[in-house]
């Protein structure tokens, strides 16, 4: 007979729903969308655990969450103020010292706190297409609630290590992972009686808390090896939080449970304070923030099943093995039929090249290639849901009006055009142009589609200016004037490099290929001193020799005297200019561009334009992208520095009216909207 209590205890009514059914008390969370571990969360959960402790009509407790997932993690917004209790690791504990046996009932996707929720529990029970992490490096932090303790102690040091640096969502029913489940379920409806069902049979085992295995250590000789080559690589990075974790899981394996969680936590506090992490949680946020666009009708956006691609180019290419592995049908329209031959052979092999390497299952490769057709574009476009056209050059005659156009740097667009970060398979950017003219119902078919893809949209208002563009040629611009202050452009190469850019100006530059058309003279005053290099004769890195030289060893870029020579030839007498003040120009100079983005209207919002830069552009994410970064740095060092500065293109280096204002209000980038 199944007796059944329900009760909900008052403060966390809304949180967390109370039941108990034949001696088991289940504590399902319910905070839509990820069941994140915000306050109401933890406060409900310490409440519902201690009822269930004192209620002697419950002799187990499962902890579920409703919806669509476990506790996807702790809340990140949250991180920005003093953590209120109960913390998460607090709540860990109680779980973990819960004289009742404690159960977690695992889907979706668990991870960084809810994870370490679910290893503080004494047993998990998990439907087998769960996925588990430690993400927290993504934020610049650790995992903080005993996930660097209880992890290694469990699986050892080189799984946990290699789950907590990489931040990998992984399956929970494949080896090493599944060794968290206790119990494996495959269907989702059988997921509930089968975790009761094994809560029953743990009635009478009792708590087995995870703070006391130790099959992880098995191997002491292995684990510090694995430990010390792991602080190695880990000390040679810019980033912070993958030497803490290093830090912390030796810390599991030398110190008593209690002093490592201590270590941990302190680890925590520091990284969670640091700008790396404040500028990683910014970027997560605005992602997502991107990717709201408002839209004019109300209509929610248009499913697309089936794709047609036409053009037979690499970007046509990349396309269509991005659209495969989204899972969409793909009717790929080239009018040659040589050509359309080759163009999927070429698909054939990638997707078998992927295979070889382990990236895709045979069967995946195969139901990808299912749902490929090659043919002539009348045809492909008939029984397509949307058109995009990656014709290279002008617009595929055959196109029909109301197509999307992946656009080419340089092209502009009468509607609405999708300018994909190269190479579009793998990138996930895609800036979506929208031209006056463009039709109503394109913006929601482009932005559907990018989702569609798991890509990144960032709406932007033009027929043809893309962020990108913009903010490289301000890059650039700046990095001119630098020069025209006196800086070498090595000096300059080497202090942004070290500050963290991939690849900066003048390397960037000798990437590209240098031009040397146009005039030397920027119209604002400054010189381009590329075009200077250039008409010397010196076209980039293809030629072997730009701002660099490259005819040595490998073809390593280095640092050539007759390029300095040149430079202060023409340049003659510079004022100078001090190291310390390149980086804080280079974000004046990129601020005050993206503010007069955002003041024009071509962007809605400054995270916008980082989000460009992060996913587009090689900007390091841990510094935000170069709004954020210029906030991080301090607006008003960063604003005294460009009026400091006597160079003659005054317009470009004024501060703008409302970096100013950012300052004197104190508020942060986030306010600057259209
Ligand atoms: C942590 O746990 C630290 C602990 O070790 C220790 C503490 C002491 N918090 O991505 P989506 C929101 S650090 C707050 O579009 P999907 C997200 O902003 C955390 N909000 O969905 C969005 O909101 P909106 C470790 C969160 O299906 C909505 O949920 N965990 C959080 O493509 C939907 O998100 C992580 O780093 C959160 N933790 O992907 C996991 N997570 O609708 C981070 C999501 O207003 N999350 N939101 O825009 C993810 O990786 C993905 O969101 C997930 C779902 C895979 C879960």
């Amino acid at each position: 007979m199944t007796e059944r209590v329900t009760g909900e205890v008052q403060a966390m009514a809304e949180a967390i729903h109370y039941d108990v059914t034949d001696g088991v008390a289940v504590l399902s969370i319910c905070h839509p969308p990820v069941n994140a571990l915000a306050w109401p969360v933890r406060d409900g959960l310490l409440r519902a655990l201690t009822q269930a402790e004192v209620d002697p009509e419950v002799g187990a407790i499962l902890v579920a969450g409703e919806g669509s997932t476990f506790p996807a993690g702790a809340d990140i917004a949250e991180f920005d103020a003093a953590p209120k209790d109960p913390w998460v690791p607090e709540l860990c504990t109680r779980l973990e010292n819960c004289a009742k046996p404690v159960v977690a009932e695992l889907h979706g996707t668990v991870l960084g706190g809810g994870f370490e929720l679910a290893l503080a529990c004494h047993y998990r029970v998990a439907l087998r297409a769960t996925r588990v992490g430690l993400p927290e490096v993504k934020l610049g932090l650790i995992p903080g609630a005993g996930g660097t303790q209880r992890t290694p102690r469990m699986v050892g040091v080189k799984v946990a290590l290699d789950m907590i640096l990489s931040g990998r969502i992984l399956p929970i029913d494949r080896p090493p992972y599944s060794t968290f489940a206790d119990l494996l379920v495959a269907a989702p409806n059988d997921l509930r009686s089968a975790a009761l069902s094994f809560c029953h049979d743990v009635m009478a085992k009792g708590p087995r808390p995870s703070r006391d295995r130790q099959e992880g250590f098995a191997d002491p000789v292995a684990t510090q090896t694995e430990l010390r080559s792991r602080a190695e690589e880990a000390s040679e990075g810019p980033e912070n939080a993958p030497r803490e974790a290093v830090a912390a899981v030796e810390a599991a394996f030398l110190l008593p449970f209690e002093a490592g969680c201590a270590f941990e936590e302190a680890a925590f506090a520091e990284l969670v304070a640091s700008d790396q992490s404040k500028a990683l949680r910014y970027a997560f946020f605005a992602e997502r923030r991107a990717a709201k666009v408002p839209l004019t009708a109300a209509a929610p956006l248009p499913r697309i099943g089936a794709l047609a691609v036409l053009g037979a180019g690499a970007l046509a290419s990349q396309l269509v093995v991005a659209a495969l592995d989204a899972g969409l049908t793909v009717r790929w329209g080239i009018a040659d039929e040589a050509i359309r031959d080759a163009a999927r052979a070429e698909v054939e092999d990638s997707l078998e090249d992927a295979v070889s390497d382990g990236a895709l299952s045979r069967d995946v490769a195969s139901a990808s290639l299912a749902r490929l057709t090659c043919g002539a574009t009348p045809l492909m476009i008939r029984d397509a849901d949307l058109v995009l056209d990656a014709s290279r050059g002008s617009r595929a005659e055959t196109a029909p009006d109301g197509a999307l156009r992946a656009t080419a740097p340089g092209e502009t667009v009468a509607g609405v055009g999708l300018r994909f970060a190269r190479p579009a398979h793998l990138s996930r950017l895609v800036e979506v142009l929208e031209a006056p003219q463009a039709k109503a119902d394109q913006l929601p078919l482009a932005l559907a589609l990018v989702k569609r893809l798991g890509k990144v949209p960032v709406h932007v208002r033009s027929d043809g200016v893309t962020v990108g563009g913009k903010m490289t040629r301000a890059l650039h611009r700046a990095a001119d004037a630098l020069v025209d202050l006196g800086a070498s452009p090595y000096d300059i190469d080497a202090v942004l490099s070290d500050w963290g850019l991939e690849l900066p100006p003048f390397l960037q530059r000798d990437a590209t290929g240098l031009k040397g058309v146009g005039t030397e003279e920027r119209p604002g005053g400054g010189r381009d001193w590329a075009a200077v290099i250039a008409q010397a004769g010196r076209s980039g890195r293809a030629a072997g020799r730009g701002f660099y030289n490259y005819r040595g060893d490998a073809g390593a870029p280095v640092a050539d005297p007759l390029v300095l020579e040149m430079i202060e030839r023409a340049r003659g007498d510079a004022p100078g200019l001090a190291k310390q003040a390149i980086v804080p120009l280079m974000l004046g100079a990129l601020a005050n561009e993206g503010v007069r983005l955002v003041d024009r209207g071509i962007v809605a919002r400054a995270s916008d334009i980082d989000v460009v830069i992060m996913l587009g552009h090689q900007f390091p994410r841990w510094r935000g992208g170069p709004m954020k970064a210029a906030e991080l740095h301090g607006l008003f060092r960063v604003i005294r520095a460009m009026e400091a500065i006597d160079h003659p293109d005054r317009a470009f280096w004024a501060p703008e009216p409302w970096l100013k204002a950012m300052v004197r209000d104190g508020v942060g980038i986030e306010t600057l909207s259209a």
